[in-house]
């Protein structure tokens, strides 16, 4: 670990496992905020983004020799934690007097384990990082004892500790604006569409059972002024040539009021911005959806999770199949592109109950269904139930995509649920679906629909091939 002052900062988006794939590009906006901060306390930085660039860890090994950081700090997803682990192992062998930090969500579930696990990881920033990882960086100038830095794990003789948690930021507007010039945003297009990522508030006052997002930024609900937002939105497009925005947080509409403010200012100030955000149907109403539509939102994404009561009590997701119904009926009237969000197989499911939830999710005829499988992230309420019913679970991390069954539940077999999601999606991208998508996307110029037409066809073709090489 340096001792010495801390000039440059070099902050690294890990590798993609070859098998992870399918996802849209986007610029890593935690990293981005992060080097906004060092860059306006006179750090230099460099944000390395490796899927974007296609860099290997042997690339980012030769870009790390000739940065000379004093300072590396990775992101960590699940699926991503050994690409992670690799690049502090790159790190360490490129600058091996340098600080190795790991931050984001795996690192934040699994702190301590990370820091047994690999002896490259000097330390771990918990939760939001713009704060600790500023004060990390003055650390040597400033003296201050790494046990009094708010958030951190760190090694302390034998033993991992944690210091005292970090306030979460309350006044997100004192927040710079992500720093983009860090980044080639020539490189994110999405079906030939700059899409660029914007959070607009953090923390979510919900807690369902499969998800982790409050330990992640809190269960308190904090929010940007709309004036703020707007702020950002002008510069992505006047600024980066931003042509669409995918808003990141976790309930956009939990504060309607705020909202609306939002897309008064967009239709106001006549920007061109088509976006998409997620949130749950008991927060949105018909109107605020029209008005939405009017500034150009053209995709809504609602947490559905079941389609029962049972298991939707289960799940903690305090929503009801008719304020799902009616949230969909208002986006689809508006013209947005639906998509809805189910569990499968939690603890609790039954062959009766999918199907139950599957036929609700046909039902709505949405314009896309993402059929998850329940996956039990570190820090889940469902990891503890695995575990305490001492099923089979993989421990291959890569694998936490939401796209395979990662554990065995005896009451219903993992592969029955892999097949029902297999019928579900073969009935589901029909010839109808796809033509009914392609007049969307190519007549109305929806890009959703557009990118849907495409996987729709491709995924029936990967079928038609799979069958004749059966
Ligand atoms: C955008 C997004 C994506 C994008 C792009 C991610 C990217 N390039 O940043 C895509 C579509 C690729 C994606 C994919 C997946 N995602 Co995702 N995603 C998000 C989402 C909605 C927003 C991320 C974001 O920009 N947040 C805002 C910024 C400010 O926060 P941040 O990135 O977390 O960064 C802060 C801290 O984490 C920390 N930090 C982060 N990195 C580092 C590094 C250092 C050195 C330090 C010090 C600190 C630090 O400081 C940052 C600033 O405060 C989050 C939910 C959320 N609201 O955060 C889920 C989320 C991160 N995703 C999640 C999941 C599960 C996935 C998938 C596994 C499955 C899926 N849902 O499709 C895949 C995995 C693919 C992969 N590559 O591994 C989970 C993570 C759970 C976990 N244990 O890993 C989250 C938390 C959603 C949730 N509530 O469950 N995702
Ligand atoms: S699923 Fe959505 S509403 Fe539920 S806790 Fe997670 S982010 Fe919040």
């Amino acid at each position: 670990m340096t001792t010495t002052q801390i000039k440059k900062v070099a902050l690294v988006n890990p590798p993609l496992p070859l098998d992870i794939g399918g996802h849209p590009q986007f610029p890593p906006l935690g990293l981005a905020y992060m080097a906004a901060v060092l860059d306006q306390n006179g750090f230099e930085v460099k944000i390395i983004d490796c899927p974007v660039n296609e860099i290997s860890h042997d690339q980012l090994k030769s870009e790390l020799q000739s940065f000379q950081p004093a300072l590396i700090g990775t992101g960590s997803m699940t699926p991503t934690i050994e690409s992670a682990f690799k690049v502090a192992q790159v790190a360490k062998e490129a600058c091996p007097e340098s600080t190795v930090v790991m931050g984001g969500p795996h690192a934040t579930y699994c702190d301590k384990e990370v820091l047994a696990t690999d002896k490259n990881v000097d330390l771990i920033v918990r939760g939001e990082g713009e704060e600790t990882l500023l004060e990390l960086a003055k650390q040597p100038q400033t003296g201050m004892k790494l046990g009094d830095i708010k958030g951190l794990t760190i090694r302390h003789g034998e033993e991992i500790v944690q210091t005292a948690n970090r306030p979460f930021i309350q006044d997100l507007d004192s927040v710079p604006l992500p720093g983009y010039k860090f980044l080639n945003l020539e490189k994110y297009f999405v079906a030939k569409r700059k899409l660029l990522p914007v959070i607009t508030s953090r923390g979510c006052p919900y807690a369902c059972s499969f998800c982790v997002a409050s330990q992640m930024f809190g269960q308190r609900f904090r929010a940007r002024s709309p004036k703020n937002v707007l702020m950002e939105l002008e510069w992505l497009q006047n600024e980066y040539g931003a042509e669409g925005i995918a808003f990141q947080d976790d309930t956009f509409t939990f504060d309607r009021k705020r909202v609306v403010e939002i897309c008064n200012g967009m239709i106001e100030r006549k920007l061109k911005l088509h976006w998409g955000c997620g949130t749950r149907a008991d927060v949105v109403n018909k109107e605020t959806l029209e008005i939405m539509a009017k500034a150009h939102c053209d995709e809504t994404m609602f947490g559905v999770e079941a389609g029962c009561a049972s298991m939707r009590a289960i799940l903690k997701k305090g929503v009801t199949n008719e304020q799902i119904e009616n949230a969909i009926k208002w986006a689809k009237k508006a013209g947005m592109f639906v998509t809805v969000s189910v569990i499968m197989g939690y603890p609790g499911e039954t062959r009766e109950t999918l199907k139950e939830t599957l036929d609700f999710a046909a039902k709505l005829k949405p314009d896309d269904v993402w059929l998850c499988h329940a996956t039990p992230y570190p820090g889940t309420h469902l990891r503890e139930i695995v575990i305490k019913n001492g099923w089979a679970m993989s421990q291959d991390w890569k694998t936490y995509n939401t796209m395979n069954p990662i554990f065995e539940d005896p009451a219903l077999p993992a592969k029955e649920i892999a097949e029902m999601r297999r019928r579900f999606y073969n009935k589901f991208y029909s010839p109808s679906y796809i033509l009914h998508q392609a007049s969307k996307g190519y007549f109305k110029g929806n890009l959703y629909s557009k990118i849907m037409t495409r996987t729709a066809i491709n995924y029936n073709l990967w079928r038609a091939m799979s069958a004749f090489h059966r």
